[in-house]
């Protein structure tokens, strides 16, 4: 890290591997979901090569990490921040390729992101009403941007991996729980005993990271060992949504919108327990009180693919500039 050097007459940047990265011109596009922010980058990444996204991602995070932290970091983002990195796609049929990251870290797929993403091209002109099949490193996904604006996600499929999960939550006691894949891991607690209220995004917050922890330290995992990193804790929804929601991300910030991953494994876990039909929808809201719009069709192997519905707005376009003297150009702490 201490070994970074931005070379401003020749526009690059060595990072502490001695590879180079373009610094200037990265263009971005902020817009929110239900409260929950997206940055969509359009130019100035460093050259990822042409393998599959899921490639691409690995090697932004082993060998340009500073670019995630340097986008969604504070003080050039908050960190609820997610960024969208657009990029060539492997597939000709999809309009884009994206790889989502955070504060903390990369995701799979990213519901709230997806709906910022289609609200930008569409802002940006790329995009008009219609379905546009975009590639993630988890799988493509189709997004159809409604006349007025809504986009629905046609995510990957979705599944529970376990039921009727009993843990012992430091300072909470008992809970139990179910853990599904939606494009991301989570873990879906009903009997957590908490008060869904925006007062308490302290203690919730709290409540979470603690789940978080006995869920390593009992050695729970989603498929193949793969690190369950989102946290939703659930209770009756208002104003005729079916439920309210709390998710807790990777880097301990909560979703500002009903979150579209958790949304597409709750409907899983719905699906599994018939509590759900196919076609039926399912209003979730969030912490904040945003909302999507849910249903499912069923797939193989008591898979579900998941269609989330909500709408975003655009809020600001721009050039992010890294200064040589600005100590916190990577990001506080990076
Ligand atoms: O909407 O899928 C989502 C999401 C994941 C993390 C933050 N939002």
């Amino acid at each position: 890290r201490h070994f970074r050097k931005y070379d401003r007459a020749k526009n690059i940047l060595l990072d502490f591997r001695g590879k180079e990265g373009t610094v200037r011109n990265i263009v971005i596009v902020d817009s929110h979901t239900g409260g929950e922010p997206t940055r969509v980058v359009l130019e100035g990444a460093p050259d990822l090569g042409s393998g599959s996204l899921a490639e691409r991602l690995h090697l932004l995070r082993e060998r340009y990490d500073w670019f995630r932290t340097a986008i969604v970091s504070e003080p050039r983002a908050s960190e609820a921040m997610v960024g969208a990195l657009l990029c060539e796609p492997t597939d000709p049929d999809c309009v884009t390729g994206v790889i989502y990251f955070d504060n903390a870290t990369y995701l799979g797929m990213c519901g709230h992101g997806t709906i910022g993403l289609v609200a930008t091209l569409a802002y940006l002109g790329r995009i008009g009403p219609g379905r546009h099949r975009i590639e993630t490193p988890v799988g493509i996904v189709t997004a159809e941007l409604h006349a007025d604006g809504r986009v629905s996600v046609y995510n990957v499929p979705a599944y529970r991996h376990a039921e009727n999960v009993r843990l012992v939550v430091e300072g909470y006691g008992q809970v139990s729980g179910e853990i599904a894949w939606g494009g991301n891991w989570f873990f879906l607690c009903e009997d957590h005993g908490q008060d869904l209220r925006f007062e308490r995004l302290e203690v919730l917050t709290d409540c979470c990271w603690r789940i978080r922890e006995a869920l390593v330290r009992e050695g729970l995992t989603g498929a193949n060992g793969a690190e369950i990193d989102h946290i939703i804790l659930y209770a009756p929804g208002t104003h005729g949504a079916h439920s309210k929601n709390f998710v807790l991300c990777p880097g301990k910030e909560y979703d500002r919108s009903p979150c579209g991953t958790g949304t597409s494994a709750k409907l899983a876990c719905l699906a599994a327990a018939g509590r759900l039909q196919p076609g039926e929808v399912w209003v979730q809201e969030s912490i904040i009180g945003s909302r999507f719009e849910a249903t499912y069709t069923p797939a193989a192997d008591g898979q579900i693919l998941p269609c989330i519905t909500g709408s975003a707005s655009i809020m600001l376009e721009g050039k992010l500039i890294f200064e040589e003297r600005d100590p916190f150009r990577w990001g506080i702490g990076h």
